[in-house]
């Protein structure tokens, strides 16, 4: 790896400052690494170590780098999984925070090199962002983002060059205890099995990257609604118990249906708007995971990951009633729920 892949890895601020150049040369061994070593398209993931999974981080890295410092802190490491969304700092709120300029990028050179550096620790999904010259996202930032910050020319051809990475990681992942990790939701009905998957599948893409719970759909006019059934049926079809997911911060922290899909995000973004703060889950090392009540969440609060307590929404089908716990517990213990 060169200097500066080295450099970011270690400090995601090393970027602030260089020329385009260094941005390039940490691309450039990125490439280098997926070419010799290429993602699959639903990446499997052993369940030796525990697994520390972040949501939709948009440009936060001060969290991503908390969380991979957290997964890190132990030898060996423990497994690392992003579900995507990784840019695009301005989704809900405008002005892009004058703290974090170039959010988007210094982001997603830190968490590229790192999957570059340790692949078999550091795993990142595609969310709808890396996805957006397949399927449009309004109003992108990371081109903004590289405009501010680079020469015009250059700043086209590093977005270019970004996109190029993102569109070769996974899809979704899947834990050999069980866990099926997604930025959105459900592949559509007709294409359930991962042994099918093609990264060129546009529908495939709508369903993985753009679908949301039926009970916090909005209509993005794109992607589509999925209900607790289509859940258990994708999911017996390939032997998960749990949905950890991202794309919607509605439900943020909360785990719908039984347990089975648990949604988090991982961004000040998401904490400023007051949806569910920026989260961790732990996905333990045990032979199976039945529910997500066997998940360790935890929240960033600017120096520990503080345990927090999984809101259990209600498993039935129809409409939702209250929450069956609620609140920012002060125990150290997962919430057991009806
Ligand atoms: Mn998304």
């Amino acid at each position: 790896m060169s200097d500066w892949a080295d450099q970011v890895r270690s400090d995601p601020k090393a970027l602030i400052g260089a020329p385009a150049s260094a941005v390039r040369d940490v691309l450039e061994e990125v490439a280098e690494a997926f070419g010799r070593r290429p993602w699959p398209v639903l990446a499997e993931i052993p369940s030796d170590v525990p697994l520390q999974v972040i949501g939709d981080s948009h440009g936060d890295w001060p969290s991503v780098s908390a969380a991979m410092a957290f997964a890190r802190r132990a030898t060996p490491p423990q497994r690392f999984v992003g579900l995507g969304d990784y840019i695009h700092r301005a989704t809900r709120a405008e002005p892009d925070p004058a703290a974090l300029p170039g959010g988007s990028v210094w982001n997603a050179a830190y968490l590229l090199a790192w999957a570059a550096y340790d692949p078999d620790h550091v795993i990142l999904l595609r969310g709808n962002h890396e996805a957006s010259r397949q399927l449009p996202v309004p109003g992108p930032t990371l081109l903004r983002e590289l405009r501010r910050i680079y020469p015009r020319e250059e700043a086209l051809r590093l977005w270019d060059r970004f996109m190029d990475l993102f569109e070769r990681l996974p899809l979704a992942g899947r834990t050999a205890n069980g866990v099926f990790l997604v930025h959105g939701g459900l592949p559509p009905p007709d294409r359930y099995d991962p042994a099918q998957w093609k990264a060129t599948d546009l529908a495939l893409l709508e369903g993985l990257l753009w679908s949301d719970p039926d009970v916090e759909y909005e209509d993005r006019a794109i992607g589509f609604a999925y209900g607790p059934r289509e859940v258990r049926e994708f999911l017996n079809s390939i032997g998960c118990r749990v949905i950890i997911r991202g794309h919607g911060p509605i439900h943020s922290g909360r785990a719908l249906w039984n347990g089975s899909v648990l949604t988090i995000h991982t961004s000040d973004l998401f904490l400023r708007l007051g949806d569910g703060g920026i989260l961790l889950a732990e996905v333990p090392n045990r032979s199976r995971v039945e529910s997500a009540r066997e998940i360790t969440l935890r929240a960033w609060d600017g120096s520990t990951w503080r345990p927090r307590t999984i809101t259990l929404l209600p498993s039935g089908e129809g409409p939702m009633g209250p929450p069956s716990s609620v609140g920012f517990p002060s125990s150290p213990t997962v919430a057991g729920g009806p």
